[in-house]
């Protein structure tokens, strides 16, 4: 029985596969080769449609108005907490920042209430919503701003797909770089259009938070030291869940002041889409790392086929450092004498930090005093020692048997590095030696 729904799942897929690459069955491609694994359709292959999953966030319920979709957002100063004992004065909608997920069928009319808490005007843009003009969003060119205690409406029928955003068109500067922005997905009409098992979507965000201080500040342009997933920072940032064979999601969305390369361990992904929406399958590039550029979305799918914890991040180096990584004096290399023990004696507690590097920061940071409600540089906790990289990180924690709505735990099967006390490598041979060999 199982090995005939595998024949019968097998041959769909090639089916698939050929129709939507137009090619003849000569030229498909033999089992072995998995360059076209990633034609390979959701395993739920029924039902209702994939829910997105906004991890360390939710999505926006509605009700049923005379067929209309109801939608009520709040915009509003918000209390964060990117990792436990690290909160920020934030701004976002609904209590949360990123606000939470619109969800939404194409084809839909949806009408959308925004209130407005804060302490200024602001408005709300369906970043990439085709729809008429005067419900744009823009501030002083579409209409007036929402003023401090006003609420708005907008309404318009959704006549596309994909991942697009919202966020304000009013103090931009101050308001995005507060949080305030979600996501805005507009699902296929047909639930088996583009299926996936597993539908992700994380916003990034980069701020200027002055270790000890809860505000971050918006007139900060370049130089950010805090780099979040969906507002938090790892390990505070939820691992993504996934069953070995699944197929994933992950939509990313961007509206700092810096691209990002956002990258994952253990497979290639295929990027689908961006806020215009799906990418047809004959034009997907397969990648490693999707460079997600300012006020852009990108969809990435891939199928998870092996199992693990792999590391999801962005490629940045300095984007997946904390606060205290950042403006430092640059003592590498420097000869630091007995300038540490100069230190104990006047101020204990004070490290020289960098001379050989800053890896060993990771062994040293559960000692060292922070400023109350800051992060120190590094990341967190992990099976065989520090994890270095916090910010814009998380890990896809990938399990032949897992409950999604639990944390497996770390991964420990399979084949792994070790530390070795001697060194056995094959005679060397010049690669002219290798070729005569060979022929
Ligand atoms: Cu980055």
């Amino acid at each position: 029985m199982f090995s005939r729904r595998k024949l019968l799942f097998s041959s769909a897929a090639s089916v698939f596969g050929s129709a939507l690459l137009g090619r003849s069955a000569a030229a498909q491609p033999s089992a072995a080769d998995t360059t076209h694994s990633h034609l390979k359709p959701a395993r739920r292959s029924s039902g209702g449609r994939t829910p997105v999953i906004t991890p360390n966030g939710t999505s926006l319920p509605y009700r049923m108005e005379n067929g209309v979709k109801v939608f009520h957002l709040t915009a509003e100063p918000v209390k964060r907490e990117f990792v436990d004992g690290f909160a920020v004065n934030c701004w976002g909608y609904n209590g949360m920042t990123p606000g939470p997920t619109i969800e939404a069928f194409e084809g839909d009319r949806v009408r959308i209430y925004v209130t407005n808490k804060l302490p200024e005007g602001t408005s709300i843009h369906w970043h990439g919503v085709i729809l008429p003009n005067g419900m744009d969003g823009v501030s002083g060119l579409t209409q007036p701003k929402i003023g401090p205690g006003e609420t708005f409406v907008y309404e318009f029928t959704l006549k596309q797909t994909g991942t697009l955003m919202y966020h304000p068109h009013f103090d931009e500067m101050t308001q995005i770089a507060l949080g305030m922005h979600g996501f805005f997905v507009i699902h296929p009409r047909n639930a088996a259009v583009r299926r996936v098992d597993r539908d992700f979507a994380i916003f990034l965000n980069e701020w200027f938070i002055k270790p000890g201080t809860a505000t971050p500040d918006p007139t900060v342009m370049l130089d950010f030291n805090v780099f979040t997933f969906n507002s938090r920072v790892f390990p505070g940032t939820d691992p993504l869940l996934v069953r070995t064979g699944d197929r994933v999601r992950i939509r990313i969305a961007n509206l700092t002041m810096d691209s990002h390369p956002i990258h994952i361990h253990g497979h290639k992904f295929y990027v689908t889409g961006t806020d215009a929406g799906p990418i047809q399958p004959s034009a997907w590039i397969p990648e490693n790392t999707v460079n997600v550029p300012v006020g852009a979305t990108r969809d990435m799918e891939f199928v998870a086929d092996n199992p693990g914890d792999w590391a999801f991040h962005c490629h940045k180096s300095h984007h997946v450092m904390n606060q205290m990584g950042h403006g430092l004096p640059n003592l590498l290399g420097v000869d630091a004498g007995n300038t540490q023990a100069r230190l104990d004696a006047l101020t204990p507690g004070t490290m020289v930090m960098g001379p050989t590097g800053m890896g060993d920061m990771s062994e040293m940071q559960g000692m060292m005093p922070t400023p109350r409600n800051s992060i120190a540089m590094l990341g967190g906790a992990g099976p065989y020692g520090t994890i270095d990289m916090g910010g814009m990180f998380t890990i896809v924690k990938i399990r032949d048997d897992i409950d999604y709505g639990r944390d497996p735990g770390w991964y420990s099967s399979g084949p792994r590095a070790y530390r070795v006390n001697s060194i056995s490598t094959p005679e060397q041979q010049s690669p002219h030696q290798h070729h005569a060999s060979g022929s």
